[in-house]
C-alpha cells in the first residue's frame, strides 16, 4: 500500500527542509564516502556537520570505519554535502532506507553525486590500491527482487521504469581519466564493471569465479542501490572503487578477505583518492 514502504515524498521533504534550516550551504555536489574513505569530508571548509542520530527520522549507521555524519561545506568555494558513512543491506535496513540519502541530496539541490567504495578486485590485471572508475554495474540483489525502487512509484521522484544504460556519466568518467593523468595517477587508475552483493560474508571461490566469468572487475556491498535511486531522480552520477584486496580465485591461495585489510589499503590510497575527487569537484560545471 501507498506510503508503507520506505519514506514518502513528504517525509523526505521534511528531512531536507530541516537540514536547510540548519545550514546556509546549498550543495550542488553530494559525496558518499566508502569504508576508510571518510577523509574526503574533512577537506570541506566552513563545515556544518550532523551526526545521523541528530537528524530527525534519518537512519543510523553501525559499521566500524563508517563515522555516520552528514557534513556540509565548501571545496574551493563549491558547496558540497558529504556522507561520512553509508547504509548497507547487510545491516538489516530495508533497501529504501539505504538509499534515502539520495532523495535527500536531490531535495537539497544536488546535481551530481559522487559515490566511493572499497571493493575486491576480480580483474586479474588490477592491483591492490588501484582506483577503478565504475563504468557499469551488476545489481545482484536486484536480480533477486531487491531493488530500491520496489513498491509504489512516486512520479515526483522519477518514472516507474528508469533507464540504467546511461547510469554512469561518460563525461565525468572522461574527466576522471584526464584529472588522474594530470595528477600522475595513470599507473593505478582503471575503469570497469562493479558488482554489488548483499554481504556481509565475503565471496566463496566459486562465487568469485562466476562473477569473473560474467565480466565483473570489482565486487562490493554497496553503491548500486544508491546509483539507481540517484538516476531515478535525475542526478548525474560518478562512482569509483578503491581496490582494497584481490578477491580469492583459487583453492591454493592463502589469502583471506578481511575488513582490516580493506581499511589498511584505504588508508594508504586515501590521500590520492581525495585529491582526484576534489579536483573533479572544482572542475565540474553546474549550469
Ligand atoms: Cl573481496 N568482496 C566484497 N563483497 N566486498 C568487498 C571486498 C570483497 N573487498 C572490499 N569490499
Amino acid at each position: 500500500p501507498e506510503g508503507s514502504i520506505g519514506y514518502s515524498y513528504e517525509e523526505c521533504r521534511a528531512i531536507a527542509d530541516w537540514l536547510l534550516t540548519q545550514t546556509a550551504v546549498r550543495p550542488l555536489v553530494g559525496i558518499v564516502c566508502g569504508s576508510g574513505l571518510g577523509g574526503l569530508a574533512d577537506l570541506l571548509k566552513d563545515q556544518v556537520a550532523f551526526n545521523y542520530r541528530d537528524i530527525p527520522n534519518f537512519p543510523q549507521s553501525t559499521v566500524h570505519g563508517h563515522a555516520g555524519r552528514l557534513v556540509f561545506g565548501t571545496l574551493k568555494g563549491r558547496p558540497c554535502v558529504c556522507m561520512q558513512g553509508r547504509f548497507h543491506l547487510y545491516e538489516g535496513y530495508p533497501i529504501q532506507k539505504i538509499t534515502l540519502p539520495m532523495r535527500i541530496f536531490k531535495m537539497l539541490g544536488v546535481k551530481t553525486v559522487i559515490l566511493t567504495n572499497a571493493a575486491g578486485g576480480l580483474n586479474q590485471d588490477f592491483k591492490v590500491g588501484d582506483i577503478m572508475i565504475i563504468k557499469d554495474h551488476l545489481n545482484m540483489p536486484g536480480f533477486a527482487g531487491n531493488n530500491p525502487l520496489t513498491g509504489p512509484n512516486d512520479e515526483r521522484f522519477g518514472v516507474r521504469f528508469p533507464c540504467m544504460s546511461d547510469a554512469y556519466d561518460r563525461e565525468l568518467l572522461q574527466m576522471a581519466m584526464d584529472v588522474g593523468s594530470e595528477l600522475g595517477y595513470s599507473d593505478f587508475l582503471r575503469e570497469g564493471v562493479y558488482c554489488a552483493l548483499g554481504g556481509p560474508s565475503f565471496e566463496t571461490i566459486a562465487e568469485c569465479r562466476m562473477l569473473h566469468k560474467l565480466g565483473v572487475d570489482a565486487v562490493g556491498m554497496s553503491t548500486v542501490h544508491e546509483v539507481i535511486v540517484a538516476r531515478h531522480c535525475g542526478m548525474r552520477v560518478f562512482a569509483l572503487s578503491l581496490i582494497t584486496n584481490q578477491a580469492v580465485m583459487d583453492y591454493d591461495s592463502e589469502e583471506k578477505a578481511n575488513h582490516n585489510e580493506v581499511l589498511q589499503t584505504a588508508k594508504q590510497r586515501a590521500q590520492q583518492l581525495e585529491k582526484l575527487v576534489s579536483t573533479m569537484v572544482i572542475r565540474m560545471k553546474h549550469n
